[in-house]
């Protein structure tokens, strides 16, 4: 069937004809692709189209889709049973590497999704703490709990406002959002609300205004003053953990947030979220305290399978070698955009990058959103008509996979030359 014809038939029953509303491709124009099958690098889609895939489910498969060993392991725990609702040795077995990769966690809760991970974090820190006041940075996305769909009200250090109808404001006000990168502001919100703070969540490396690294000095800064204030600091590694290297940002930079939260890559593309953290906090989790939380599949015997087969594989994987290879896409996009004369800006940190057209440093989500949108709109049409799939929106990351080879760099270059020369 068309793929018009499928997306027709999807909108029918599926508002936007889609699970998840940035696949409806809303922000770059056209029909999205209705994807078939994938492996490797290469996602293929329903009228049998190959594309070099640098979304990667957004982010779970950083080994390359259908990896052998990762499907071997969902065929064989999926023939003794797809879920019990009661404890199994697999889920011990998860928790133990996330314990052995973060030193920063000593306990996990696993749950089914990075918004429950992050809505579950943040409820720990009221619960631990009794304070109610949160701290977010603009840009940064965190899945869609209430509390963290809030954008900033006016000003810097201000009460939030819903960021979606539905949210309460007198919720959203508990929220307060701030520029990323800015300690100024997380000084004065800290200075005006500490005593109230529950916490600061943070993407350690944001992903979702597109990719933004910290500021040196600048998640220090958050660590200093959630000590000073007796507020907890929740590093929000879904998109980061087990990407930057076999654990996570924190790993890199020796900062020891006091809550985790993760996803994506540790269900090896199955539903998966998991917070983890120091142990006096984590036990004031049900059944051993009483903040409550639950999940009918969290620790999905399947998910666990696949997500222990995906990081078993990692750890003997070389990711400054992934890195490299990001780093020589990066730098031949670079050099396309310069002989081109069209103002860009690539952010990248390991194997996660992002293109901004606009002459300025990105560096939080004010500067982010003066890029030109529409020219990347019209750049990731000429991709994906050149066979490579990005981001179907300016405001994320690109992912590679240690799937991706340097013939699938070379191409990617020869698509890119070709997509400016339609710009
Ligand atoms: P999920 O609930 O989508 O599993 O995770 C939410 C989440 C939490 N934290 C970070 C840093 C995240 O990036 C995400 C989800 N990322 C988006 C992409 N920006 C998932 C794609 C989508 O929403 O369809």
């Amino acid at each position: 069937m068309e793929m018009q014809e499928l997306f027709d038939q999807a909108r029918q029953i599926i508002p936007g004809g889609v699970n998840s509303p940035v696949r409806a491709f809303r922000a770059v124009g056209g029909t999205p692709r209705f994807i078939r099958e994938a492996a490797g690098a290469k996602i293929i889609d329903t009228e049998g189209r190959e594309y070099i895939d640098y979304v990667a489910s957004w982010g779970p498969m950083i080994l390359g889709h259908s990896h052998p060993d990762v499907v071997a392991a969902i065929r064989e725990a999926a023939g003794r049973g797809t879920s019990y609702g009661a404890p199994t040795e697999i889920e011990i077995g998860m928790a133990r590497r996330i314990v052995d990769a973060f030193p920063s966690v000593e306990m996990v809760r696993m749950v089914s999704s990075g918004t429950e991970a992050t809505m579950t974090a943040i409820r720990l820190a009221r619960g631990f703490t009794g304070r109610d006041r949160i701290i977010k940075f603009s840009g940064c996305y965190h899945g869609h709990a209430d509390s963290l769909l809030v954008k900033a009200g006016s000003g810097v250090a201000t009460l939030g406002i819903p960021g979606s109808p539905g949210i309460p404001p007198r919720l959203a006000e508990l929220t307060i959002s701030i520029p990323f990168n800015d300690s100024g502001a997380v000084g004065e919100a800290v200075s005006r609300f500490g005593d109230e703070l529950a916490c600061i969540i943070v993407e350690p490396v944001a992903g979702n205004m597109g990719v933004v690294p910290p500021r040196p000095g600048f998640l220090e800064d958050l660590r200093e003053a959630t000590r000073q204030c007796g507020s907890l600091l929740i590093f929000d590694e879904v998109i980061t953990g087990f990407r930057l290297a076999y654990g996570g940002w924190q790993n890199l930079t020796g900062i020891t947030p006091d809550l985790t939260c993760l996803g994506k890559i540790i269900g090896g593309g199955l539903p998966v979220g998991a917070l983890g953290g120091r142990r006096e906090i984590m036990e004031r989790l049900a059944p051993t305290g009483p903040v409550y939380q639950a999940g009918t599949l969290s620790g999905n015997p399947i998910a666990m399978s696949a997500g222990i087969a995906t990081l078993d594989i990692l750890r003997g994987k070389s990711y400054p070698t992934l890195d490299a290879m990001a780093a020589r896409l990066c730098a031949g996009m670079a050099d396309l955009f310069r002989e081109k004369g069209i103002p860009f800006r690539i952010n990248r940190v390991g194997s996660l990058f992002t293109l901004f057209f606009t002459a300025e440093e990105v560096v939080d989500f004010a500067t982010a959103s003066q890029s030109d949108t529409e020219l990347f709109a019209r750049f990731f049409q000429g991709m994906l008509a050149a066979g490579v799939y990005l981001a179907p929106a300016q405001f994320e990351a690109g992912f590679l996979s240690f799937a991706h080879t340097d013939e699938d760099i070379a191409r990617t270059l020869a698509a890119c030359e070709k997509a400016l020369s339609t710009l």
